[in-house]
């Protein structure tokens, strides 16, 4: 089997197209780099550690698809710019940017730590921003942006404080981005996927059991009506379908991915 045999580059759901996905190096990131490359985008893998950015992407590459891996901390613009910058000299424009990257945080309001609060908005807020922008230059007239946010966006999540008031601010900046980018053909929506099981999410897990992972995915579970937390491939095929053509009508929207956590 050839590449294009694995990866229609031809007829896929993102054929013929490019796209920038932050946070690519594992989780989230890295199962919509192999979903979009696997429907024909050509995908930047970035992540902030060049090493899962390369491990990723080596995956794509194996699996018959196109990618280029970039390491940027996605706030500092220098970085973004010179990433965008690259992918696009790689492969002529940007089409598609998934602004996944993202970091959580500790503590209510009470307790916490004001470097806490400034690294939560630097990545999750300011990431989205300033990444947004760089694509930006490259994305011409049509193109979708997916940003990230939260359940925590929609409801308070208990010793969240900092990550749900980003990931609301996140929220409010793409349906900014939305009125602002529809004229030139540029849809932006936000994604809030409920807590997906990754490795990441095991100190809050433990943290909420008292120390006990388990207890705390036992207390975590119960808000999920749909009776198990996410996989990383929910989110990745809600990021595709807002990534393609199929939702041309769809910008300012707000996905939540929660399996029923936001609906009771
Ligand atoms: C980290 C992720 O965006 C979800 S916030 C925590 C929600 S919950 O699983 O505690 O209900």
């Amino acid at each position: 089997m050839n590449a294009t045999d694995s990866h229609d580059s031809r007829t896929g759901r993102l054929a013929g197209k490019v796209a920038l996905i932050t946070g690519a190096g594992s989780g989230i990131g890295r199962a919509a780099a192999l979903l979009f490359a696997a429907e024909g985008a050509a995908v930047g893998v970035l992540d902030r550690d060049g090493a899962v950015a390369e491990e990723t992407t080596a995956l794509v590459v194996s699996a018959g698809g196109r990618a280029l891996a970039l390491t940027a901390d996605v706030s500092k613009s220098a970085q973004v710019s010179a990433a965008a910058d690259a992918l696009a000299a790689k492969y002529s424009c940007i089409d598609i940017l998934y602004n996944n990257a993202g970091v959580d945080s500790r503590g209510s309001v009470v307790v916490a730590e004001e470097t806490d609060w400034d690294r939560c908005f630097d990545v999750n807020v300011k990431g989205t921003f300033l990444m947004s922008q760089a694509a930006l230059v490259h994305m011409g007239q049509g193109g979708s942006i997916i940003n990230q946010g939260s359940v925590a966006a929609l409801v308070g999540v208990m010793n969240f404080a900092a990550y749900c008031a980003a990931k609301g601010a996140v929220v409010a900046l793409t349906r900014s981005m939305a009125v602002d980018l529809a004229g030139r053909g540029v849809r932006a929506n936000v994604i809030c996927p409920g807590t997906v099981y990754t490795p990441l999410m095991e100190p809050m897990l433990r943290t909420r059991g008292d120390g006990d992972l388990d207890l705390g995915l036992e207390r975590t579970l119960v808000k999920y009506p749909i009776g198990r937390l996410g996989h990383v491939d929910d989110i990745a095929r809600v990021a595709l379908f807002l990534a393609s053509d199929e939702a041309a009508f769809m910008t300012g929207s707000v996905v939540a991915a929660d399996g029923g956590m936001t609906a009771q």
